[in-house]
């Protein structure tokens, strides 16, 4: 697969930095073809080179629109030098081998930039250097392109060091660079094409259009492919809003999915409730009973079927959307009894590994945060141990806490979450609020555990814990006050563990 350049088509716009690389490819008697005033470029460095003209027979024609553009340019880029047709008609025709081509396109870019006419902007916007790029890259397993100036670096180490022999891997790299090239190049054009208007048609056209977004004064749209993930059973269209609560509880869920049964309950993206017990209608009643005041329209979630006494359960209930793997034919007959209440099935599919969301006049793009905490990653810092139930608790919490906006504090007890604090600007709002809510619906915090999303940078998060009655702490440490909060733990005999996986969710 290691092949030798013999021959190279350079047509380039700019002709910086191309001196060194014509020199050097002469050095090495290599066959140098070229355009109009590349080839002019050439001739003065006093290096041979052979016109495109005089392989094709034909002159530059429409003021420099077709130069390049014939198929005995593009037969020599293209051919596939292990297939015998291809080879027959190469000699067939009298095509010349082209190893490698040189491509700098027209400046479409910058011509727009200088605020130049319609007319002008539209003569360059480059066909058959495009088409050299592309042709070249296609046939990566027999042709060297290089499709950018930032390239040429590249280049000139592989004529110098491997004396013109590059690797597949080399030739495919190349070619990467190169369709990235090309479609920037065709994304810039269409980007001086489609005013504002055009492109919000465009995403009516393609996107789903939703009855609005998160506001009924925004328009909104939603681009995926919904059904791929769930079978809608029933209920109204999904809305905005919805949909950003959907995803939050397949996210949140799937941290469950080797548990027992476990019910989640979620509002605005966070968990207002959720529960593991032996059966689906216990965990539901039990993350009900967290914060029933929240799940008043909530999004609803399970990570098994859902029987009959749930959906007797959840019809009692006021809830946007119920989800589960599957359903008893008795309980979807019961939660069809609200007209809009929305019923998918989750498909089993993996999610997403990236996500993507705007960020300024961009995108933001990231991996999925894939890591849950386990029994392995806990390493106790105190003297106090946490107890094997204390253990199941803070990894429990700790998935809750993963899913739940920054900063978060999450209490749990028996597979149970008894309160959080979401979305605070500071820790210990998170704290209090957690402690307020428990309070609030009268639930004891004494032996509870807690987990919060980031370390602890001082040691008041842990007096507050503990002063509530919390016996364990999970956080993933690394504050280099870190000391503070485990003196403290060690003296008042509180038990925390470090996980060195920060779950910040913002
Ligand atoms: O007008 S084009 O689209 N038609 C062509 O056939 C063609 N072939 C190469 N422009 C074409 N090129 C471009 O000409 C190259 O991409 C390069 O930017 C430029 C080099 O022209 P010259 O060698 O005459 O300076």
């Amino acid at each position: 697969t290691t092949k030798t350049i013999q021959s190279a088509l350079i047509s380039v716009f700019s002709k910086d930095g191309l001196e060194p690389i014509v020199r050097k490819l002469h050095e090495q008697n290599v066959t140098l073809y070229s355009t109009g005033g590349t080839e002019d470029f050439i001739k003065n460095l006093g290096i041979p080179v052979v016109p495109v003209e005089d392989i094709t027979s034909f002159p530059e024609i429409l003021g420099g629109r077709v130069k390049t553009l014939h198929p005995k340019i593009f037969g020599g880029i293209l051919n596939r030098q292990d297939n015998e047709s291809d080879v027959q008609q190469m000699k067939e025709f009298d095509i010349p081998q082209i190893d490698l081509v040189i491509v700098d396109l027209y400046p479409f870019e910058k011509t727009v930039a200088s605020g130049a006419s319609e007319q002008d902007i539209i003569e360059k916007i480059d066909i058959g250097g495009i088409s050299l790029i592309r042709a070249g890259a296609k046939n990566f397993k027999d042709t060297v392109i290089v499709a950018s100036v930032n390239e040429y670096s590249l280049l000139l180490d592989l004529i110098t060091e491997q004396n013109g022999a590059t690797t597949l891997e080399n030739r495919r790299l190349l070619a990467t660079k190169a369709f990235h090239v090309s479609s920037h190049y065709d994304g810039a054009i269409f980007n001086y094409f489609n005013t504002d208007e055009t492109i919000y048609k465009e995403s009516i056209d393609n996107g789903q259009v939703l009855r609005y977004g998160e506001n009924p004064h925004q328009k909104g749209f939603f681009f995926g492919d919904f059904d791929a993930m769930f079978k809608k059973v029933h209920g109204k269209e999904l809305s905005y809003n919805n949909l950003l609560d959907v995803d939050a509880a397949v996210n949140l869920i799937n941290e469950f999915k080797t548990d027992g049964p476990t019910f989640a309950i979620l509002k605005h993206n966070n968990a207002c409730g959720l529960a593991s017990r032996k059966t689906i209608s216990e965990a539901y009643l039990a993350a009900l009973a967290c914060d029933p005041t929240s799940a008043f329209g909530g999004v609803l979630i399970a990570n098994t079927k859902i029987d009959l006494a749930t959906a007797q359960e959840i019809n009692k209930l006021f809830c946007e959307v119920v989800i589960a793997p599957s359903y008893d034919d008795e309980a979807i007959a019961v939660l069809q009894e609200k007209k809009n209440r929305i019923i998918l099935v989750q498909n089993e599919v993996e999610l997403p590994s990236r996500q993507v969301r705007t960020c300024l006049n961009g995108l933001l793009i990231q991996d999925r945060n894939n890591i849950t905490d386990t029994k392995e990653h806990l390493k106790t810092v105190t003297i106090t141990e946490p107890t094997a139930s204390e253990i199941e608790d803070l990894i429990f919490a700790s998935k809750i806490c993963k899913n739940t906006k920054s900063n978060t504090i999450v209490f749990a007890k028996n597979g149970t979450l008894i309160s959080s604090g979401t979305g605070q600007t500071s820790r210990v709002d998170a704290l209090v609020q957690a402690v307020d809510k428990a309070k609030a619906f009268g639930f004891d915090l004494t032996g509870a555990s807690m987990a919060s999303d980031a370390f602890f940078p001082f040691p008041d998060c842990v007096e507050l814990a503990k002063k509530a009655g919390i016996t364990a702490v999970i956080q993933p440490g690394g504050s280099i006050k870190d000391e503070l909060s485990i003196n403290y733990c060690n003296e008042n005999n509180l038990a925390m563990v470090f996980t060195g996986t920060r779950h910040f969710k913002h």
